[in-house]
């Protein structure tokens, strides 16, 4: 209780400090008009192009570049990282040129087969992610950016990356080492202490792969770990931070969603969304409400034992603000709105967000000084714009912009920042800041004047990995008879088994680990959705899509598509819209986006976010 009334002194002290700082901001500062929009828009370009071209002409092929001294540093595994990770922003511009020749380049030039030890969750968001949106940009038609010429190249290449990736998951919890040598697996001497997000955020990229490549194993060990993961939590429903992969104990219990656990949060309801695979979901509901309920401290988040829920930590963390966007991907949006705001203040206050900011003593915290490019402000900047059309989410992208380029541009790209209340530059430029930064600013200011973009206006809905990379919820990937997945992967061709035959397998589970070796750790229990029961997703969740042409993996005995009326997620382009024009010419209309019902979601925002069904087949999935 005394806790609690602290916290609430606390934040009503933070509110009106930090919200009359914006106020007042917000009453100089004229808001941005759709004419500026488009100049922001363009100016964010020409951002990409100063990084983008800095890092090829100093940098290229070694992993990363030094902005400051126009040079180059191999920092993950020595495979041109920077260009595999600015794949998908290149098409998303439309840059048909360089894509093209940046894909060749990998195709032709880029091999796993190194004596190097490189990180699974870094080298699965950026590389494998980098690689996989590509391969299903260039592969596609519908993308407009297909490259005649190319034939998987990338596609192999992300498979003969995650099969080294593989004997890491070699582990009686499941939960993999946190590094592997890409050309002998595992160092013997290899610690077997991992975080929870890079245990925890493998399931959109390996469960993509599996779904191109047909072969199960890279979903089912990327879900055996969440289930080792989740196995684990505490009473209260909340996981630590670090956890030891051979004995399954926690050896740093902080919970919280940013530093080493926020994107083990965002992969349980993405990869539901993308996937339909309900263990998610559920997984994610009871993770979310715990989350709500120990670690909100409205409008703050606060880091907590895991078995108490005593505070720990009473700081913001700047990787903590993906989370406001990961709420409008939930439907729980009024939330997301009051802590955009609170750490959208933190960035007011020093032109950027420091790594950590001291709740109790609002002031940075000690040796969290620096602001490292981070895109996770900017990306739930971007959700809840698209979400509400709110006009001070541009003004809060033109102080992105302004920011990053009067204090970060630097003569061959953008620099991260030392030190957030000095602004000195450091001499290094992180991969995601092409593949997610500028993304999320361009895509926010490109919602504003016409959205014609392969995210907004695509053939498909598009699920950003964690990286900003873009997965899109094709049928090949999204409807593969998800519903009928088996010990944690979708079924194979020709799997749709009787429930009996489906039971007997299950006892049998002894044999089927000798068919797929890296099983050990699954329980019997394992069966979540075995049952075949001839549904569709798209049946089952209210989901409607136009018949895509038919794939070798289809079953032709399916029946055809309904429109049913129960809906979990609803997935839109074509709903009515309720449309306002401001005075300023910027429409206020309820976009396309998904939501869940059923959660913690009952607000008058979220509820104006969902996508009523449409008695009509008006309402699809995928348009051609
Ligand atoms: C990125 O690599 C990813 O967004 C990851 O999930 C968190 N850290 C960086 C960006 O800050």
């Amino acid at each position: 209780m005394e806790s609690n009334y602290r916290w609430l002194l606390i934040s009503i002290l933070i509110s009106l400090t930090f919200s009359s700082l914006v106020l007042h901001h917000g009453v100089l500062a004229e808001s941005v008009k759709p004419e500026e929009a488009k100049q922001l828009r363009d100016e964010v370009r020409g951002m990409f192009y100063h990084a983008f071209d800095g890092y090829m002409n100093n940098a290229f092929p070694l992993d990363e570049l030094r902005p400051l001294s126009c040079q180059g540093e191999d920092t993950l595994g020595g495979y041109a990282l920077t260009l595999i990770d600015s794949l998908d922003t290149l098409a998303l511009l439309g840059d048909r040129e360089r894509f093209t020749s940046s894909v060749e380049w990998i195709g032709k030039n880029l091999q796993f087969n190194i004596n190097k030890t490189v990180s699974v969750f870094e080298t699965t968001i950026r590389v494998l992610g980098g690689l996989l949106s590509a391969h299903l940009i260039a592969s596609d038609y519908a993308t407009g950016m297909r490259i005649p010429s190319y034939d998987n190249e990338l596609l192999v290449l992300a498979e003969d990356l995650t099969r080294r990736m593989l004997p890491a998951f070699d582990t009686p919890t499941g939960i993999p080492f946190g590094s592997v040598n890409l050309m002998y697996g595992v160092d013997k001497h290899e610690s077997k202490i991992t975080s929870t997000a890079g245990g925890g955020t493998l399931s959109l990229e390996f469960g993509v792969l599996s779904r191109l490549t047909n072969d199960p194993v890279f979903e089912q060990v990327a879900k055996n770990a969440v289930r080792g993961l989740w196995a684990r939590r505490s009473n209260l429903d909340l996981v630590g931070a670090h956890i030891n992969v051979f004995t399954g104990e926690w050896t740093q219990k902080d919970a919280g969603i940013g530093t080493s656990i926020d994107s083990f949060y965002e992969y349980l309801l993405k990869a539901y969304i993308l996937f339909g695979d309900e263990e998610y979901l559920y997984i994610f509901q009871e993770a979310y409400r715990s989350a709500m309920q120990y670690l909100h401290k409205d409008p703050w988040y606060v880091e907590v034992n895991m078995d108490s829920a005593a505070i720990v930590w009473p700081v913001f963390n700047s990787l903590q603000a993906f989370w406001p966007g990961l709420q409008v991907l939930a439907g729980d949006v009024d939330p997301a709105i009051r802590t955009h705001t609170a750490f959208f203040s933190v960035w007011k206050r020093y032109g950027f967000t420091p790594e950590g900011f001291n709740l109790a003593t609002l002031s940075v915290q000690y040796g969290q000084k620096s602001y490292p490019l981070r895109p996770e402000l900017i990306e739930s900047t971007y959700w809840l714009y698209k979400a509400t059309k709110d006009p001070r989410y541009l003004d809060a992208g033109r102080d992105f912009v302004a920011s990053l380029q009067y204090g970060a541009k630097c003569p061959c790209g953008y620099c991260h920042i030392t030190d957030v209340e000095l602004h000195k530059q450091e001499d290094h430029m992180e991969s995601f800041f092409l593949a997610e930064t500028v993304k999320y600013l361009w895509l926010l200011f490109d919602l504003a004047v016409d959205s014609d973009n392969l995210v907004d206006n695509g053939p498909y809905k598009y699920i950003f990995s964690t990286e900003g990379h873009l997965l899109p919820l094709t049928p090949q990937i999204s409807l593969a008879r998800e519903h009928c997945s088996y010990l944690g992967g979708y079924c194979l061709s020709n799997f749709t088994k009787p429930e009996q035959e489906v039971l007997e397998e299950e006892s049998n589970h002894n044999e089927r680990s000798n068919i797929y070796p890296y099983h050990e750790s699954f329980p019997v229990t394992g069966l979540i959705k075995g049952l075949c029961p001839g549904l569709t997703h798209a049946q089952k969740y209210g989901l409607s899509y136009v018949q895509p042409e038919k794939t070798d993996r289809e079953d032709v005995n399916q029946p055809k598509p309904e429109t049913t009326s129960s809906s979990i997620v609803l997935i839109s382009d074509t709903v009515e819209k309720k449309q306002q024009v401001d005075e300023e010419g910027f429409s206020s209309q309820s976009e396309p986006i998904m939501t869940i019902s059923g959660g913690s979601s009952n607000d008058q925002n979220s509820q104006e976010l969902t996508l009523l069904e449409s008695e009509t087949d008006d309402r699809r999935l995928y348009s051609s």
